[in-house]
């Protein structure tokens, strides 16, 4: 059976773009995959964090996993810190990347613009990443669309060691969604959906108010043609909006196309309202059973002491090729 691996920052506001992007792709590979979930609370630094919140934010992400159907018995569920072997493969992979390619990631130069000086962290994020990710012989990583290059650096530093040290690492694929891969935030659909923008209207978090959930999507920017069609490059709000519908209501973008001849974006974004509505609502309600409950932390500590198993393995292996410790 192929290994997946993904992780997730416990950074607050979960939304679509996460959920349609990678949390629905982790339920669908887990019949015929080994698949490993991890909360990255140690990628969540890269930028400062109130402890508190922080902590509660593991549990939040941990518990949406749960509830978006993520099962405990067939999947690993854990949190990053809780398994040392992230930060010991990280910097034997840092010490084998170079400043050059991590330049180039443009995470980075988005997170880090119009700063005189970034944390080191922010800029060596992806290589944590690939220690994630190579800790664990993955075969596939589901990710969005945004993450296509961190899964490039990755493969580039697995290859280079396997090349020039000794074959040490599998060499993982990304799996991207082709439609939903990237939804755009809904007050500017050239920006794409992001939990850390100002504007609370930008994103649906799953965790959003039926009264949100209508008001967000009602405000949505359009064009001012009225015409339901599909034109990325020229209607990028009524785009996005119609990938959303696509997913959430199964439907192809011809089928929304036809249902909506004639009509306006008053009657679509109605239907996309309670399309979204009723397919958010069971992940509230199982989130709200598991968050607090004793069963979660019992999940993540089965979880870490499982996967905590495998990455001893592979760092044995690492270390061993690198001729280091005794
Ligand atoms: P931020 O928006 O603050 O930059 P993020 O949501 O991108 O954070 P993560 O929590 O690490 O950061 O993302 C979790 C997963 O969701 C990743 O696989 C990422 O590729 C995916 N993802 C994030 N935003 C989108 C989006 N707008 N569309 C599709 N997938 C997304
Ligand atoms: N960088 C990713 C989160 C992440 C991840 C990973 C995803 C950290 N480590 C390993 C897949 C595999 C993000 O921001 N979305």
């Amino acid at each position: 059976m192929k290994r997946v691996f993904s992780g997730v920052q416990p950074t607050g506001n979960i939304h679509l773009g996460n959920y349609l992007g990678a949390l629905k792709q982790f339920v669908e590979l887990q019949d015929d995959h080994e698949c490993i979930y991890c909360i990255v609370d140690m990628h969540a630094i890269t930028v400062p964090q109130n402890p508190k919140e922080l902590k509660e934010h593991i549990l939040d992400v941990a518990a949406l996993y749960l509830a978006v159907g993520v099962d405990p018995k067939k999947s690993i569920v854990f949190v990053q810190s809780d398994v040392p072997g992230h930060a010991e493969l990280n910097w034997i992979l840092t010490c084998n990347s170079y400043t050059g390619e991590l330049s180039r990631m443009t995470q980075f130069k988005s997170k880090s613009q119009n700063k005189e000086s970034a944390p080191t962290g922010l800029f060596t994020y992806p290589v944590l990443m690939a220690a994630d990710i190579l800790l664990y012989d993955t075969d596939v990583v589901p990710v969005g669309n945004d993450q296509k290059q961190h899964i490039e650096l990755c493969r580039d530093i697995a290859t280079r060691i396997n090349n020039t040290v000794k074959k040490t690492f599998v060499i993982p694929e990304g799996r991207f969604l082709k439609a939903g891969a990237r939804i755009m935030a809904l007050d500017d659909p050239t920006q794409k959906m992001s939990k850390s923008a100002a504007n609370v209207h930008s994103r649906i978090s799953l965790l959003d108010e039926p009264n949100k959930i209508k008001k967000s999507i009602m405000k949505a920017t359009t064009d001012s043609e009225g015409v339901v069609r599909y034109d990325v490059e020229n209607k990028p709000g009524i785009s996005n909006l119609m990938t959303i519908y696509s997913v959430l209501g199964n439907m192809s973008m011809e089928e929304i196309e036809a249902k909506y001849e004639g009509k306006g974006y008053g009657d679509f974004k109605k239907d996309l309202v309670e399309i979204t509505v009723n397919a958010l609502a069971p992940i509230k309600e199982r989130y709200e059973e598991i968050r607090h409950s004793d069963e979660l932390i019992e999940i993540l500590k089965d979880g870490a002491e499982r996967a905590n198993a495998i990455s001893v393995k592979t760092m044995a292996r690492v270390k061993k090729n690198f001729g280091l410790g005794l």
